[in-house]
C-alpha cells in the first residue's frame, strides 16, 4: 500500500507540490530528408523528472497544425502502449503515433487529454500540450496558435536550441495573455541519471511577467517541459462534489550541446 501511494505522487507525500506534465515526445524535433520522413510520437502524462507515469485515457484531441494553416486530427493514428518511467514499478497506459511528414514546414503537434483525477491534490488536471517539429528546413509556422483553451505561444523558435539558450513564451488563457501565471519547468530525466540534490531542484518554478511572458535559460541537453498553470472557471463533479480543474498549457523543447 505504501508503495502504491508513492507511485501516485512522490512529492505529495512530502507535502510538496507535485508537478504533472502532459507530454508529446517526438523521435526528433528536426526532420531532414536523409533521416527519413516518419516521426514517432509518444504521448503520456507523467512526472518527467521523477520518472513516474500516470494512466492516460485515450485523449479527447490529438492533431497537427501544419505551417500555421492546416489543422488535421491525428486521433486515429494513436495506438495504446504501456510505458514505464525509470522509477515505476509497473508500466502505465500511454499512447504513441507514427506520422509521415510530406511537406517542408513546421508541424505543431497538440494534445487535449481527458480530465485526469488526481486524488493527492483533490482536483482534476487537463494539460493542453504542444511540441513543434521542423520539417525539411522550412521554418514557417512554429509561432502559430492552435487556439487551445490555454496555450504557450513560443517567442523563441522552439527547435534548434543550444544548452544555455533562453526560451521565452507567452501564456494565453481563452486567447488572452495570462499575467503572472506560474510556470513549472522540468527536465525529461528519461533514464533517471540526473539526481536532484534537494526537492526544489526537481521542478523549476518561474512566473510570467505582467504581459504573460516567461523566460528560462536551459541548463542541460535533452527535452524540457514548460507547464503554465491556471484554474478553470468551471468545476467538474467527482462523487457528487464539485472539484477544481487545473488547466495547464504545456510545451516541450529540446536543447543540444554545442560542439
Ligand atoms: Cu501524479
Amino acid at each position: 500500500m505504501r508503495v502504491g501511494i508513492a507511485v501516485i505522487c512522490l512529492s505529495a507525500m512530502a507535502g510538496l507540490a507535485c508537478a504533472h506534465f502532459g507530454m508529446i515526445i517526438p523521435s526528433d524535433d528536426i526532420v531532414t530528408p536523409e533521416e527519413g520522413r516518419v516521426l514517432k510520437l509518444r504521448v503520456m502524462f507523467a512526472h518527467p523528472f521523477e520518472g513516474h507515469l500516470m494512466e492516460m485515457e485515450r485523449p479527447a484531441e490529438f492533431g497537427v497544425l501544419f505551417r500555421g494553416r492546416q489543422r488535421t486530427s491525428l486521433l486515429d493514428l494513436l495506438r495504446p502502449v504501456k510505458l514505464r518511467g525509470y522509477a515505476d514499478d509497473k508500466p502505465h497506459q500511454a499512447w504513441e503515433a507514427e506520422y509521415r511528414l510530406r511537406r517542408p514546414g513546421d508541424y505543431v503537434f497538440y494534445l487535449v487529454p481527458k480530465p485526469y483525477w488526481e486524488p493527492a491534490e483533490d482536483k482534476f488536471i487537463v494539460h493542453y500540450t504542444k511540441v513543434v517539429v521542423n520539417g525539411f528546413g522550412m521554418e514557417s509556422g512554429w509561432d502559430a496558435e492552435v487556439g487551445l483553451k490555454t496555450e504557450i505561444i513560443p517567442l523563441t523558435r522552439p527547435y534548434g536550441l543550444y544548452v544555455g539558450n533562453v526560451f521565452r513564451g507567452l501564456v494565453k488563457v481563452n486567447g488572452k495573455p495570462a499575467p503572472f501565471t506560474e510556470v513549472e519547468v522540468e527536465y525529461y530525466n528519461e533514464d533517471g541519471s540526473v539526481k536532484a540534490p534537494a526537492p526544489p531542484f526537481v521542478t523549476q518554478v518561474i512566473k510570467c511577467d505582467a504581459n504573460g511572458v516567461f523566460s528560462y535559460s536551459i541548463p542541460r541537453a535533452g527535452w524540457w517541459g514548460f507547464a503554465a498553470l491556471n484554474e478553470e472557471a468551471e468545476k467538474l463533479v467527482k462523487d457528487g462534489e464539485e472539484k477544481p480543474v487545473e488547466i495547464g498549457a504545456v510545451i516541450w523543447v529540446k536543447a543540444y550541446e554545442m560542439r
